[in-house]
């Protein structure tokens, strides 16, 4: 199976933490998803990363249903399959997708090329900082981060 990805793409990071832990093999294929010629265009609609293709050559995105994909294979459960156990499991992944969707919006708000400095939004940036450092956050236990991230501006 490989994976298309870029090795600081923090949902690749999930999918490659979650193939770990149940001792899948995994070949890394390290693209730039930000060039247009990237070879996940031909794989993923959405040219995003990571993009799982499996020994047929089926092409499965995104982060959620590529876990989904390989917790089904051989090795310990990761996902509950109890409705309610695996709702609460789903509900963790969706803050923690979230907040790294928030995460890399920032990242690329401040770097992304197609951008001039001009265009940069710093009240977008801050709106999702909200999120990365939990002011948005509920006070139940199932949200609650297990500890404040607070940003770090060079
Ligand atoms: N919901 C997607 C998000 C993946 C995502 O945003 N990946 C970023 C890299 S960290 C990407 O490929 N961005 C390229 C783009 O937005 O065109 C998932 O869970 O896999």
């Amino acid at each position: 199976m490989k994976l298309f990805c870029s090795l600081p793409s923090p949902f690749a990071r999930k999918v490659r933490a979650l193939a770990a832990e149940k001792g899948l093999p995994l070949e890394l294929v390290l693209v730039d998803v930000l060039d247009p010629a990237s070879p996940v265009a031909a794989l993923n609609p959405l040219r995003k990363v990571p993009c799982l293709v499996d020994e047929r050559g089926e092409a499965w995105f995104d982060s959620p249903v590529i876990c989904e994909w390989l917790d089904a294979m051989p090795g310990p459960r990761l996902i509950p399959e109890a409705f309610e156990a695996r709702m609460r499991v789903k509900r963790i992944e969706a803050l923690a997708d979230g907040l790294m969707d928030a995460g890399v919006a920032i990242r690329l708000e401040a770097v992304w090329a197609g951008r001039t400095p001009e265009q940069r939004s710093a009240a977008w940036m801050d709106w999702q900082w909200l999120k990365v450092e939990g002011r948005h956050r509920s006070n139940s236990s199932a949200a609650s981060p297990a500890a404040p991230i607070s940003r770090a501006r060079p």
